[in-house]
């Protein structure tokens, strides 16, 4: 009987890994034309998942439509940049990514995650 309760505890919490983690992962998008909007919204970045190339300069333009105070930042700190995103004004984040590899982005406390793949 334990080891059933258990069970159901490590389901749970596999459950609310992929729901909170790995679900919201889904959206992609490629940056193209040099420019790509983001939404910051309801706990997700969307397209959360970023493709650019390496070597070639991306604007990131942030709309963050959240008004909790700690959507406000985004950090990427793999790649020492940071910024305060303004409520409802669209921020334009340029930079260009150098080397190839995987970045995760994401706010204050985490809870908004993003990735930038750079190939
Ligand atoms: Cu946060």
């Amino acid at each position: 009987m334990g080891i059933l309760i258990n069970l159901i505890g490590v389901l749970l919490i596999a459950f609310i890994i992929w729901w909170f983690w790995l679900y919201k992962k889904q959206s992609e998008a490629t940056v193209e034309g040099s420019s790509l909007d983001i939404i910051v919204d309801s706990g997700v970045y969307k397209p959360s998942v970023i493709h650019a190339k390496a070597g070639e300069e991306i604007t990131l333009r942030f709309i963050r439509k959240d008004s909790n105070p700690c959507s406000e930042k985004v950090l990427f700190n793999d790649l020492d940049i940071s910024a305060d995103l303004p409520f409802e004004t669209p921020y334009e984040m340029t930079f260009t990514p150098d080397k190839k590899g995987e970045f995760e982005f994401t706010c204050q406390m985490a809870m908004y995650r993003g990735k930038l793949i750079v190939e």
